[in-house]
């Protein structure tokens, strides 16, 4: 197991320069709409509404705007778990040998053994309990996401009020 640190990248260049690019007017602050252009030039997806309405409302009522600073915070929290979860689904597929979309109890026993090969079934069994939380019998990738996360909530880091 390699890589899977989280890289706190910190600002970059190209953040920098996605502010100055989707501020409109040099106005020195993004918009709503500013922002949601920033985020497709960073990210290439188009923010939802109500990610747009988390980040404005943390700004709003001291500023007209995301200020440059406040703009490079957000994106470094966005960058890490987004590269996170890329991660955790990275090793999810190493797991899903079949590309089935889920782990069976052999998938994980088997991944164990070449990881832990003198780890005792029964804490396998221990161990696939505790990811399986919805208890179907099967780890889907929202289970093994969830397990994955050890308190690590990318949405917390974000402020919401
Ligand atoms: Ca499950």
């Amino acid at each position: 197991m390699h890589g899977m640190e989280i890289h706190a990248c910190g600002e970059e260049p190209w953040t920098h320069q996605a502010f100055e690019a989707s501020d409109e007017g040099n106005k020195g602050y993004l918009s709503r709409e500013d922002y949601k252009v920033a985020v497709v030039m960073l990210f290439g997806y188009k923010p939802s509404k109500v990610e747009v309405d988390s980040i404005m409302a943390s700004v709003m009522q001291s500023q007209p705007g995301l200020s440059l600073e406040k703009f490079l915070n957000v994106m470094s929290t966005k960058k890490a778990a987004r590269f996170y979860h890329n991660e955790v689904r990275q090793l999810f597929t190493a797991f899903d040998r079949q590309c089935k979309g889920f782990l069976s109890f052999e998938d994980f026993k088997k991944a164990f053994n070449i990881v832990a090969p003198k780890l005792p079934e029964r804490i396998i069994i221990e161990a696939f309990r505790e990811v399986d939380q919805d208890e179907d019998g099967l780890i889907s990738f929202k289970d093994f996401e969830s397990a994955m996360k050890y308190g690590h909530d990318d949405l917390s880091a974000l402020p919401s009020s």
